[in-house]
């Protein structure tokens, strides 16, 4: 073979067999949080999520929407990352004055029906409760994150990170319930694979039921 033929034969070859193993090293992982309380009773509703080098590199700030009906916030827990916006629609036929005091992020949305037409951006990372000044059962809670990593455990206290990139990881949980002196610890875990995490947060989760409005006029 010629030699400059086999050249070009040489780096074909590397070309299809060593790229797509330099992209293995970077593979895929899976990794399946499940959240128990301190007596082990599954938690929904918390929040979970990653912090690391593979996180930061990505930015996707996101347009949510915290809807109010039958005076009560839907959904009660959202998680966003910084720089995401949040819309607060009204799908109710009374009004709702929607506000939240949490340093985080202060504003009110004066008496409303319909879609206010701004929405609110959360610039900075930190938890946010909603209230409304009408109706002072109606309450919500926000978690900005400043990762792209992040999830709610569904009922059976689960949530799946699925394809994110192997390496080093600092987990962390946040429940609404949890008072701040318990603040989990965040934990360091090396994701490979697929992997299964338990956390057990220091509290007792309570069912949530939201009271109903004594007035049925407003
Ligand atoms: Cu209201």
């Amino acid at each position: 073979m010629h030699t400059s033929l086999r050249a070009v034969v040489m780096v074909f070859f590397h070309l299809c067999v060593l790229i797509p193993t330099f992209f293995q090293i970077g593979m895929a992982a899976t990794l399946t949080v499940t959240v128990k309380d301190k007596d082990g009773k599954l938690v929904a509703d918390a929040v979970v999520y990653l912090e690391g080098k593979a996180a930061i590199s990505k930015r996707h700030p996101a347009s949510l929407e915290i809807a109010q009906k039958d005076k009560k916030f839907l959904p009660l827990v959202s998680v966003a990352q910084v720089g995401s916006s949040i819309s607060f629609p009204n799908r109710d036929e009374v009004q709702h004055q929607v506000y939240s005091f949490s340093p985080v992020k202060r504003f009110e949305l004066k008496l409303y029906a319909g879609t206010p037409s701004n929405p609110i951006i959360f610039d900075k990372a930190g938890t946010v409760a909603l209230g409304c000044n009408i109706h002072d059962s109606m309450l919500a809670y926000i978690l900005i994150v400043d990762t792209p990593l992040f999830g709610k455990t569904d009922a059976q206290g689960k949530f799946v990170f699925k394809d994110i990139t192997e390496g080093e990881y600092t987990v962390k949980t946040w429940h609404f319930q949890l008072p701040n002196e318990l603040a989990t610890k965040p934990q360091q875990v090396d994701i490979k694979n697929t992997m299964e995490l338990t956390l057990a947060l220091p509290f007792k989760a309570k069912e949530w039921s939201v009271p109903k409005s004594e007035n049925p006029y407003y």
